[in-house]
């Protein structure tokens, strides 16, 4: 099923439309490119596999609900970076996770613009364009870069608690704070090595589901904000290159203020 988003061609032909909408705030957008890739993968997938469920991006935005059971799943985000795409920030990407019995068995992120593709299978390992993936192995937080994301939240609450989060961070210090815009993206980062944690609040099971494989894989931890045992559908995530830089986030970020305002995994 890697083929399905590695062929450029097709991914290019509907990167022509581009209408875009809000969703939950007026930094949540929806294009129709996100609706048809999405359409696209989950028509392709069906019928190979027609007992299959999905829990998509934009399938739940149209009114589906957010259920992850212990049925063979699809976990999609056919455009992860919606806001990149309709800017042309160079940071684009399909994200697809397979769970079964709530276990994710495999998970592809392809960052589009950038041509990588980023796959991990339990188990497995963890690869970029086939070559093995390993994170950095960082164990001090003071040498980390720390990823994470602004969010498309704008209500007070939500942006005291995020910039916070940050300014906590960098007064430890860090190394530094680094943000992509797409989720998917920013945690292959810890995967490669590139940056050494990563922590979102806020962000859906689309958003990550891919990337936590990924970065387990490739010998990575991965925990809830709150340092207890990570949960895809709470959405919170740490993901490090060690326990002790994790545990050294959870320290840090704050989260339940604000995800006490969250609907669980409202589209
Ligand atoms: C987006 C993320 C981004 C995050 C936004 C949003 P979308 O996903 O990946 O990193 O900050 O809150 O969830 O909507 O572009 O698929």
């Amino acid at each position: 099923n890697a083929h399905i988003i590695c062929r450029t061609r097709d991914f290019c032909f509907v990167l022509n439309s581009k209408e875009v909408r809000l969703k939950s705030s007026p930094a949540d957008l929806v294009t129709e490119t996100d609706q048809q890739v999405e359409k696209m993968l989950i028509s392709a997938i069906r019928r190979k596999y027609p007992q299959h469920r999905f829990i998509g991006e934009e399938s739940v935005a149209a009114g589906e609900a957010v259920e992850l059971t212990d049925s063979p799943t699809w976990i999609i985000d056919p455009i992860d970076g919606t806001v990149n795409f309709v800017h042309r920030f160079p940071f684009v990407a399909v994200s697809i996770a397979f769970t079964v019995n709530k276990q994710t068995e495999f998970g592809i992120v392809y960052s589009c613009v950038e041509d990588k593709l980023f796959h991990a299978q339990r188990g497995r390992g963890a690869y970029l364009n086939g070559k093995p993936l390993c994170v950095s192995g960082q164990t001090d937080i003071h040498r980390c870069v720390v990823v994470t994301e602004i969010g498309a939240e704008r209500d007070d609450l939500a942006l005291s608690t995020m910039t916070s989060n940050i300014c906590r961070l960098l007064r430890l210090p860090v190394q530094g704070v680094r943000a992509l815009g797409t989720a998917a993206v920013d945690m292959c980062q810890v995967a490669t090595g590139g940056a050494d944690a990563y922590y979102h609040i806020g962000m859906h099971c689309w958003d990550i589901a891919a990337s936590t494989i990924i970065v387990l894989e490739a010998g990575g931890v991965v925990m809830d904000t709150d340092g207890s045992e990570f949960d895809m559908m709470s959405r919170k995530v740490i993901a490090a290159s060690s326990s002790a830089v994790a545990n050294g986030i959870a320290q840090v970020v704050q989260a339940d203020s604000f995800l006490g305002d969250f609907s669980r995994n409202r589209a």
